[in-house]
């Protein structure tokens, strides 16, 4: 198992997808159940037992001498036109290191449970992290009347895709304390490229806060209505979207408007109503506070100033983790010399996972930095490095 065959297999699961010519797989979707068929096959060839929990997510146990157990792992699902290595990947080297002990009958004092999370997009239901949340005993059963954009609801999806959505709360970590997780994910970052690094360890996973926000006005006939008559929501909620930009200003802040949809969405009718997404992190707590409380001061007085009215429903919000000083040391003694820790503004499983053990993250360079797009790419050669420092990881750790 080296780097090449594992590209080839992020290759194989990006067919798996819901929308031919683009990667879009979304929570408890046929394209995961086509996407589950390849890695239970991988994860029995690694000489693991697959089995699949209510969420959807997917567990393979190593066996160890001792039963102490480590955590590997990352995301299955994608968000819509994805690039084929945020989230397979991190499965994809988890499963290549276990192989690489299987092949050699090697046996460590601690199990090895390779975990594939159903949800850390939340592209289906807008949620964030099912698959985690439910191994972490955080899964939030009022999220099974979320529905899609189809009608569908949570609890159904579920339900359809073979998990029983009254027995979720049974998903949570049922065993002694976990020795940590350790998660391989590509940087979606430009930081290791700039640098001329294949690897690096996360030192800490941004805060993030998501909110849907309704700016609501009249329609009316675009050629009829004065301008100064209208209550024109797009034009309050481009106001606000310039606004969310200015956050450029402060070099700890990201905010975004990933989605913004138009209703009734005609040529010749001034819109009624428009709905966005806001999308606001830092690595620090207290800024992104400040930040959520401006913003949303300021879509107040953009919908007084135009007239119109507006909502704000917040969808999740979640502090810094940083990752544990244990398993950075271990992580960057497995890189060896010239190791450099990285900041991840990606949010990832080890956000819920930290609630149950310490986590650790090792980020491979990708091409650009490019992430959540069909550009997203890496080379074999560094994921081999990936898999080698893993297994040294998994070796350093068995030594202590
Ligand atoms: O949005 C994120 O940070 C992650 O890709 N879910
Ligand atoms: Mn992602
Ligand atoms: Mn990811």
């Amino acid at each position: 198992m080296d780097g090449r065959s594992v590209l080839e297999r992020c290759d194989l699961l990006a067919t798996c997808t819901e929308e031919p010519g683009r990667i879009t797989r979304p929570f408890a979707s046929d394209a995961m159940r086509h996407a589950h068929q390849y890695v239970e096959d991988w994860m029995r060839q690694a000489g693991m037992t697959a089995r699949r929990d209510n969420i959807g997510n997917l567990h393979a146990r190593y066996e160890g001498s001792g039963d102490a157990t480590l955590l590997l792992g990352s995301h299955l699902d994608s968000v819509r036109d994805a690039g084929r290595y945020d989230g397979p990947l991190g499965v994809m080297v988890a499963i290549a290191a276990v192989q690489r002990l299987h092949d050699a009958g090697k046996q460590l004092p601690f199990a090895v449970e390779v975990l594939a999370f159903a949800d850390e997009e939340g592209l289906r239901f807008g949620s964030t992290y099912l698959g985690s949340r439910a191994v972490a005993g955080r899964f939030d059963p009022r999220d099974l009347e979320r529905t899609d954009s189809r009608g569908v609801a949570m609890a159904e999806a579920v339900q359809a895709f073979g998990g029983d959505p009254s027995k979720i709360g049974e998903d949570r970590w049922s065993g002694d304390r976990p020795l940590g997780y350790i998660e391989v994910h590509i940087e979606q970052g430009p930081v290791l490229e700039s640098l001329g690094l294949p690897v690096g360890v996360v030192s800490a996973i941004a805060g993030q806060s998501r909110f849907e926000i309704t700016f609501t006005g009249e329609a009316g006939h675009a050629g009829t209505v004065p301008m100064a008559q209208r209550r024109d929501a797009l034009v309050g909620a481009s106001i606000f979207v310039e606004a969310v930009d200015a956050v450029r200003e402060n070099p700890d802040l990201v905010a975004t408007v990933g989605r913004l949809s138009v209703r009734p969405g005609a040529a010749n009718v001034i819109p009624g109503e428009v709905n966005l997404s806001l999308d606001v992190r830092s690595p620090d707590d207290e800024t992104r506070e400040v930040e959520c409380e401006h913003l949303l001061k300021l879509a107040g007085e953009i919908a007084r100033r135009r007239n119109l009215e507006l909502t704000v429903s917040p969808v999740s919000e979640r502090p810094a983790v940083g990752c544990s000083p244990r398993m950075i040391a271990l992580l960057l003694k497995a890189i060896g010399e010239g190791a450099v820790e990285v900041p991840s503004g990606a949010g990832h499983d080890g956000v819920y996972m930290s609630e149950i053990t310490e986590i650790g993250m090792l980020f491979v360079r990708c091409k650009g930095g490019i992430s959540h797009n069909p550009a997203e790419s890496v080379t074999a050669g560094d994921v081999a490095v990936a898999i080698d420092v893993l297994g040294r990881f998994l070796q350093l750790l068995a030594e202590e």
